[in-house]
């Protein structure tokens, strides 16, 4: 297995839609693989594939304590949400930044495992924030683009500042 390096923002491929996955290959079951390593090793409870510049529909999720409930999804589709509920989120591609953001309460998806078995997941809580995290990455959106032009505007300064810093 291998650590994948994560694109951190405002990189532009952050931004590049993800293509459905056609075939599920011996290559997508190790990039799977490699993205739940690359999660556990980052900390952190979700990955999509955009963030290690891959740009097919897939990212994986683990919200357990004790790392034994991985999820794959892949081709996942928005069935229904309702309500609306805000909580905290943070994000490997933006370290170091946690803001509140709005999200649906509770949400049906629908997508593929690695074996290519369709499924489907009712989720509420933070299992419905994570996913919905994640399938923003897979359309090009990074959470804190919901946040208003003054707060994004900040967190560029910070995270330039931080990358200065770190030359
Ligand atoms: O997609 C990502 O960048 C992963 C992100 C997922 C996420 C977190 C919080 C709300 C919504 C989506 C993270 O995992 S950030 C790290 C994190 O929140 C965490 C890390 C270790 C333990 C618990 C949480
Ligand atoms: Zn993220």
């Amino acid at each position: 297995m291998a650590l994948l390096k994560i694109l951190h923002y405002p990189d532009e491929r952050l931004h590049k839609v993800a293509k459905p996955v056609g075939q599920i290959t011996s290559a997508t079951r190790k990039l799977i693989r490699d993205m739940a390593e690359t999660m556990y090793a980052a900390p952190g409870v979700g990955l999509a594939a955009t963030q290690v510049d891959v740009h097919e529909q897939i990212f994986v999720s683990d919200i357990s304590e004790d790392h034994n409930e991985l999820r794959v999804f892949i081709n996942p589709k928005l069935i229904s949400s309702t309500g609306v509920e805000e909580c905290e989120e943070g994000c490997l591609s933006v370290p170091g930044v946690y803001e509140k953001v709005q999200r649906c309460e509770r949400i049906t998806v629908q997508a593929m495992n690695e074996k290519g078995e369709t499924f489907t997941l009712e989720a509420d809580g933070f299992l419905a924030v994570c996913i919905q995290h994640e399938m923003d990455h897979l359309k090009g959106k990074v959470f804190v683009e919901y946040l208003s032009q003054l707060k994004l505007s900040r967190i560029k300064a910070k995270l330039k500042k931080r990358q200065r810093e770190a030359m």
